[in-house]
């Protein structure tokens, strides 16, 4: 038997006779569930299962939930449904994902009929990720010739035919790796730019795409670089059709100004001042949180701290993972409730600076800012066959040298945390860069440094 409806949650206006209806339905469920209980098994016998008729149900939605969660009701029964978007974004209410109301937004309320209804099915808000997070209703219908509804399915929507990284495929020919360098900071002091948010289907490892969302069309977004005191104006653009939000980690505002979310076709000015130094983490902020950055809006903001040391070389490594969904379809939602990530990248793709080496020469002095953008794994960020002489994390230098001789192995990140490390290499050859944590090194959080020239060397460009 399913559960019962319940009353979890009251909502400005309306809340008696929303408890009424939802009393009402409770009670009908109830009495349906004795009638079956003293049906006699196996049988489609009962004909005081009732034979259809009509109902209103009520409907809110919210974010995420939808209220009753299940409905009972017998065999040949017309439905009205009157579905109240209670929430602050909007939502649909399909059952089976295509009979129902269109989006509807925050306050309003739309009816539709359904049925009669023969057999038990499921409805859900088809705003991705929208379901997995709680947006599900099972309709179970007694009596008649019902047909089970098919049991244990978590939902990627349509089953979970999930796409798999080949740890042995390589490449495309021609294959670009996303720039590991520091973009220079521009000129001036105000730095005006746009992010459009997109969905793209993106290519994350060998031959496999998901569709993921974005800002600005890359996972992960554009690095914006400043010095401390410049002011950063973001216009955001929704050009998708969900909402979308950003939350910048390098500013101090309220979260309810300006990260909040904006529909499809809207635009948000997000302007803040930089006043920390460090590698901070941006991302959308948008219900649920994880799937929009388990999905790819996430990005990095470079404040210098004062007085940074000249370098040869200053890359960006944004440590990120992938929960794969089907092929070019939207990363799996339960999958990163659950920690079960198929890929640990660095800038958006599986091993891609195994297959596109970063060239530097011997001697030369290189600074490596990582953030770990997660949503949900650590980093340990080390790079085979050096030491680092400086790091830099959250704020504050750990080690510089002076006359201790001190040296570091690794740089330890949690999730929205981030700094830089600054080596060179002895000699010329190749220099792995993992997290040490070496599970992950399998999954794709590997890549090569080429330290002058070196035979046989892995195809670069
Ligand atoms: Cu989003």
């Amino acid at each position: 038997m399913s559960d019962e409806p319940t009353v979890q949650r009251s909502v400005d206006g309306g809340v008696f006779s929303w408890f009424l209806v939802t009393a009402v339905i409770a009670v009908m469920a109830l009495v349906v569930g004795i009638i079956a209980l003293f049906s006699p098994p196996g049988g489609g016998g009962g004909s005081a299962a009732g034979e259809g008729g009509a109902q209103t149900v009520e409907v809110e939605l919210g974010e995420m939930y939808i209220e009753p969660s299940s409905l009972e009701v017998p065999a040949g029964t017309t439905i009205t449904f009157e579905v109240t978007n209670a929430g602050t974004m909007d939502h649909d209410f399909k059952i089976d994902g295509e009979t129902g109301t269109d989006f509807i937004a925050p306050g309003e309320t739309e009816t539709f009929e359904y049925g009669p209804v023969e057999s038990t099915v499921d409805a859900w808000c088809t705003v991705p990720g929208h379901r997995e997070a709680g947006m599900e209703m099972t309709i179970e219908v007694t009596g008649g010739s019902s047909v089970a509804a098919p049991a244990g399915d978590q939902g990627t929507g349509d089953g979970g035919d999930y796409a798999e990284i080949d740890p042995n495929a390589e490449p495309a020919e021609g294959f670009e790796p996303h720039p590991p360098e520091l973009p220079a900071a521009p000129e001036g002091t105000l730095h005006e730019v746009t992010f459009n948010m997109t969905d793209k289907e993106i290519e994350v490892a060998p031959g496999v795409t998901q569709l993921l969302w974005t800002f600005e069309d890359t996972v992960p977004g554009p690095i914006l670089h400043g010095q401390l005191g410049d002011t950063f104006r973001v216009t955001i653009v929704n050009q998708t059709e969900m909402d979308h939000s950003i939350d910048f980690h390098a500013s101090k505002e309220a979260w309810n100004d300006s990260m909040r979310s904006i529909g499809p076709g809207e635009e948000l000015v997000y302007e803040f001042q930089a006043n920390y130094a460090g590698i901070w983490m941006y991302h959308c902020g948008t219900a649920p949180t994880l799937h929009h950055i388990g999905n790819g809006m996430y990005g990095a903001v470079v404040i210098d701290p004062p007085d940074l040391a000249p370098v040869d070389h200053e890359y960006v490594m944004v440590q990120s993972e992938f929960y794969l969904g089907p092929q070019g379809e939207v990363g799996d939602l339960a999958k990163m409730q659950d920690d079960d990530w198929d890929a640990v990248v660095f800038n958006g793709y599986f091993q891609q600076y195994k297959f596109a080496p970063i060239r530097v020469e011997t001697g030369e002095r290189v600074r490596v800012w990582v953030v770990d953008d997660g949503p949900n794994e650590n980093s340990s960020f080390h790079i085979v066959g050096t030491i680092f002489d400086t790091v830099f994390k959250e704020g504050t230098y750990l080690l510089q040298p002076d006359e201790r001789r001190g040296g570091s192995q690794s740089l330890d990140l949690q999730p929205a945390q981030g700094g830089f490390v600054e080596f060179d290499f002895a000699e010329d050859g190749l220099y792995l860069m993992v997290t040490h944590k070496f599970s992950n090194v399998g999954k794709g959080a590997l890549g090569l440094f080429q330290s002058g020239e070196v035979e046989a060397a892995p195809a670069s460009e």
